[in-house]
């Protein structure tokens, strides 16, 4: 998909608002629309991919970036002691709505495993 009609480039360019908790130089975190947990924040790389399936070697920093702003979030939200669960889903039959990439932070209750 262009990014012109992507939604979650929309957000980065900043068309469509959000509640926007961190950003760093390559991605922007923001609460999801639709939560899921008390705590459930988003975090996607300002750069259009369209899941972690279109990850390539050169792009390791900006997967590592993720993953610790993800641990960067929850220490913000306040889930660092209490627990968090980080998820990503790829394609439609895993639950992928947006076909931007994004990292989904949820915490502030117990999780159950395994994930439906
Ligand atoms: P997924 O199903 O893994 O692709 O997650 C997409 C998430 O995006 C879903 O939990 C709802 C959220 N979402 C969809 N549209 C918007 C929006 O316009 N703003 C925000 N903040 N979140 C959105």
């Amino acid at each position: 998909m262009e990014s012109d009609d992507c939604l979650f480039c929309r957000i980065v360019r900043g068309d469509i608002p959000a509640d926007v908790v961190a950003e760093g130089e390559l991605w922007v975190a923001f609460r999801d629309i639709q939560p899921q947990a008390p705590v459930h924040v988003l975090i996607i790389p300002r750069r259009h991919v369209d899941s972690i399936g279109e990850l390539k070697e050169g792009d390791a920093s900006l997967a590592g970036e993720l993953l610790i702003a993800a641990a960067e979030v929850a220490r913000l939200e306040d889930v660092d002691e209490s627990g968090y669960r980080v998820v990503t889903n790829v394609g439609e039959r895993a639950g992928q709505s947006v076909f931007h990439l994004h990292v989904h932070v949820l915490g502030g209750r117990r999780m159950r495993w395994p994930p439906g």
